[in-house]
């Protein structure tokens, strides 16, 4: 599946830098690939764009081009929630990219070394180049996924929610051009016998109404099936009938956690076993309209505490049989959100490896209200819970359709339901008799345990001869130094700078908003 979760983005620095006339290579990395082979030799300047848990690959991938005098240059998630870290392995780092950010990096294209330019837009691009543009470099990713295959599609940037965790939290909500958008969609008819979108909308169907008239206005009812993240609250009853008649057959809404962020679960005030009940029938509701659904949760949030929150969870599982639940250990990616601050001020942040920073690999907070033993016995007894054969056989019967039903029980089996259970039992195992193991979490020592290392090394392969010295570890609390500056104040960040005033120098510019989700009109 892995080819279907490919990023949009670097699809459209191939557009964008083809359009300047450079020759482009653009290679997916699935993690089956053997990147030494695929890697073209011959070029001169490398994008890499990499999430945090792929940041050790790029770092590594980054040094061995170096090394032969290529110019290489960061985006992507990684680059944006830790840019002080990357600038000590790529020339440049970018965060928000429009193509004026761009053309920075390829008018000057020099080596920046020992540390790399940091380059962010304003905010995020108006405009991005779309499917029929972008088609040259999907087609190919794509014939790596197998039968199902997922088109990477964006409505939107930003969100009106602000959900203190989230990177977009703090990022304005903007639709992109609803014509390209129904170009695209067009586009694509001609192209597929049966295409499947994946919206990567952060908040999918903000603007509910216009979206579904531009897919309406292009598309025949159900010749396109679509996947889309929306929150609970968009996903209101009246709503339902008609993504179901626009081929809407998965949807991933949040529900994150019991008793926090009531707002997108459009349950308010509602809080524990009052949000579980109005949470618990929406999603039956949802499930009568949707093939498959998946509701993430937030495991370890500090308005968490003792196992209440874990039994709601189980209980939510036996009552909403359809929905396949995602977690996501609370990890606070570098200066992803402002409240990555205080955790950093509080000194609960841990220096895991970004490579283990999956949500699910490492926590890299350590809990407020939970002794590390006790929460790891929580969220193994909650998987547990999740992925016993009852409850997959559940949700099994209450999915619809061929491949929903397959995904269903592919996740309990592979590494995501099984493969974790048996990774966190091993995690609290360690904890109880490794000292060393134990002292890491509690931010006791900074050795990191074995365990970890041999982790990084056996899946980096060998790409792990290339990594540089110190590149498995870095400073968590880099963020809260830089935004003190040396003498208490805040400072524009190291690194020479290109000079186009704010957005440069400090990454990622994210100017606060001043509208709500209550002012934007979302219901
Ligand atoms: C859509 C999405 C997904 C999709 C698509 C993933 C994909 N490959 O893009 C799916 C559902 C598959 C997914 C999966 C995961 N996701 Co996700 N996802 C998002 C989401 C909601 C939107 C990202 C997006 O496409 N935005 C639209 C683009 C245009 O904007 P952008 O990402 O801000 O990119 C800008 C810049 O960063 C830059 N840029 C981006 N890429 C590149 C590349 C280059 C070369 C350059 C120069 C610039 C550049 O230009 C853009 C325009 O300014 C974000 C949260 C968010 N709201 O941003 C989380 C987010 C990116 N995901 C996150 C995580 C943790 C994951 C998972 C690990 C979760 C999991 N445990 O499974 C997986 C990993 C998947 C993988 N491929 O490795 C984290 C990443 C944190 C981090 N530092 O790594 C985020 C930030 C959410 C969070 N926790 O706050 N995700
Ligand atoms: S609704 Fe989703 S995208 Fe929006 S701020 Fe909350 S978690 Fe982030």
């Amino acid at each position: 599946m892995n080819a279907n979760l490919a990023s949009i983005m670097p699809q459209v620095l191939a557009v964008w830098c083809e359009e300047r006339g450079h020759d482009v290579r653009l290679i997916c990395y699935t993690g089956f690939e053997d990147l030494l082979e695929e890697l073209p030799a011959d070029i001169d300047l490398l994008f890499i764009g990499a999430f945090s848990q792929g940041a050790q690959l790029a770092y590594a991938a980054s040094a061995m081009f170096r090394a032969r005098g290529v110019v290489t240059c960061l985006g992507g998630p990684h680059a944006r929630c830790y840019p002080e870290d990357a600038a000590k392995y790529f020339d440049y780092v970018l965060g928000f990219t429009d193509q004026d950010t761009l053309d920075r990096v390829l008018d000057e294209c020099v080596t920046h070394r020992p540390l790399g330019v940091r380059l962010s837009a304003r905010g995020q691009p108006r405009t991005l180049p779309g499917v029929r543009e972008r088609w040259k470099f999907i087609e190919p990713t794509l014939e790596k996924a197998p039968t199902f295959k997922l088109v990477p599609m964006l409505g939107s940037l930003g969100c009106p929610y602000t959900c203190s965790f989230c990177i977009d939290s703090v990022v304005d909500y903007q639709p992109l051009d609803f014509d390209q958008m129904r170009e695209d969609l067009r586009f694509l008819l001609g192209k597929l016998k049966r295409p499947r979108v994946g919206w990567h909308d952060p908040n999918f169907g903000v603007r509910f109404d216009d979206y579904l008239d531009a897919i309406e206005a292009a598309v025949p009812p159900g010749r396109i099936d679509f996947v889309a993240e929306s929150s609970l609250s968009l996903l209101s009853e009246k709503r339902l009938p008609r993504l179901e008649r626009n081929g809407f057959r998965a949807m991933l809404p949040g529900i994150e956690s019991w008793y926090d962020l009531g707002n997108k679960s459009k349950a308010r005030s509602k809080k524990g076993r009052e949000k579980l009940d109005q949470v618990s029938e929406h999603a039956n509701l949802i499930s009568r309209h949707v093939d498959y659904l998946q509701t993430n949760f937030v495991l370890g949030l500090d308005c968490d505490e003792g196992s209440e929150p874990f039994e709601l969870t189980k209980q939510f599982i036996d009552r909403s049989p359809a929905a396949f639940p995602g977690y996501s250990l609370l990890t606070a990616f570098g200066r992803a959100a402002p409240l990555n601050l205080e955790y950093q001020k509080d000194g609960r942040v841990l220096g895991f490896p970004f490579h283990l920073l999956n949500n699910h690999h490492a926590m890299n907070v350590k809990p407020l209200n939970y002794e590390w033993p006790e929460f790891y016995d929580l969220v193994i007894d909650l998987t547990e819970h999740s992925f016993r054969p009852r409850a997959v056989a559940r949700r099994f019967a209450a999915s619809g359709g061929v491949i929903p039903r397959l995904m269903n029980v592919v996740r309990a089996i592979s590494s995501e339901g099984r493969g974790r259970i048996e990774y966190f039992t091993e995690i609290r195992r360690r904890l109880d008799t490794d000292t060393g193991f134990r002292d890491y979490f509690e931010g006791e020592t900074d050795v990191l345990p074995e365990f970890f290392i041999d982790r990084v090394r056996t899946d980096l392969g060998p790409l792990w001869e290339f990594l540089p010295d110190g590149a498995l570890f870095h400073d968590p609390l880099a963020y809260l130094k830089e935004e003190q500056g040396p003498a208490g104040g805040p400072e524009s960040g190291p690194g020479p700078d290109l000079g186009r005033g704010p957005g440069t120098g400090s990454l990622p510019q994210l100017g606060r908003r001043s509208d709500s989700a209550a002012s934007t009109g979302v219901n």
